[in-house]
């Protein structure tokens, strides 16, 4: 595949898009962007629905890859979650086939294993194929994803990289963070990797920073060409001050995807 230049970039009025949308460029590609709620000083880009199929069809149509990182990106009612996150990407995915697209970055989340008992001092990384364990109806919809994406590997040819992202924000702002943050730059340096990497036909790869605190196994990403490049210990003695270690026996503590286990932040819209 010839290294990917146009890439639409779906989610691009989100957190993550706006973050990728500043950094991206910067490894020369040309952004198509595309979201629900109009971006920001950018008039060029397609306002709609992922429940649109026309307008996916015509937003898909020339680019050489998508990040698909538009939907839901916490927890809310099942149907809502159904037609954003379960037959939004099955859309996307219709879409970029009937255009000839032939890869996909999707955005999982590590709340598709959200229920894995997150390691111990001295227990193994966890790697990418332990069994999914979602642990809301929206881990539930990256769960369909990562499947969607192996079914249009295998049937119609087309490439996906799912990044079970941990968390891409500026900073972390948990003790639980710091085994999961992925720095913007780095989620940038992994973006660039799942879109040039020769020969990904599915790959599964974790979505985080080189923490020392890691709880999961980065081998698959860097195999992708990933070398990251930031590390969440300079925030350890201000987060761990502010709030204490983890407790294993709490278990908002006690699983990989922290307080969704028990209490999710809901989507407010
Ligand atoms: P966000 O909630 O800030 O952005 C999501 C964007 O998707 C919003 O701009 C929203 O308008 C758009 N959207 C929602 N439903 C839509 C629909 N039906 N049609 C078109 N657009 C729609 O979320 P964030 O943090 O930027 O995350 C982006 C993606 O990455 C999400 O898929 C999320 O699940 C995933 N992710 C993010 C993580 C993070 O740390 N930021 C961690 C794990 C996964
Ligand atoms: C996610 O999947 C969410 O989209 C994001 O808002 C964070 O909550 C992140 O996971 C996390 O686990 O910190």
């Amino acid at each position: 595949m010839p290294a990917p230049r146009t890439v639409l970039l779906t989610g691009a009025a989100g957190g993550l898009g706006t973050l990728m949308r500043g950094l991206l460029p910067a490894y020369g590609y040309d952004l198509r962007l595309f979201d629900l709620t109009p971006v920001e000083g950018e008039p060029d880009a397609v306002t709609a629905d992922l429940g649109d199929k026309d307008a996916l069809r015509e937003a898909v149509r020339g680019v050489d890859a998508v990040i698909h990182l538009a939907g839901i990106s916490l927890e809310a009612p099942f149907e809502k979650i159904l037609r954003s996150n379960i037959e939004g990407t099955y859309n996307l995915y219709e879409a970029a086939r009937e255009e000839g697209v032939g890869r996909i970055v999707f955005a999982s989340s590590n709340h598709a294993i959200g229920y894995t008992p997150r390691p111990l001092a001295g227990d193994p990384l966890i790697p990418v194929d332990t069994p999914r364990r979602p642990d809301t109806f929206y881990g539930l919809s990256k769960s369909f994803g990562e499947d969607l994406a192996q079914l249009y590997w295998d049937k119609h040819g087309m490439e996906t990289v799912s990044v079970r992202i941990g968390s891409c924000f500026m900073e972390p702002t948990s003790v639980r963070m710091l085994s999961v943050w992925m720095s913007p730059g780095d989620g940038a340096r992994l973006f660039h990797a799942a879109l040039t990497a020769e020969d990904v036909r599915h790959t599964v790869v974790y979505g985080s920073s080189d923490n020392t605190r890691l709880w999961w196994d980065l081998t698959t990403a860097r195999s992708l060409g990933y070398d990251p490049q930031d590390d969440s210990e300079q925030y350890a003695d201000k987060l761990i001050a502010e709030h204490g270690e983890l407790d294993p026996e709490n278990p908002d503590h006690a699983h990989l995807g922290g307080h969704f286990v028990t209490n999710p932040p809901i989507w407010p819209y």
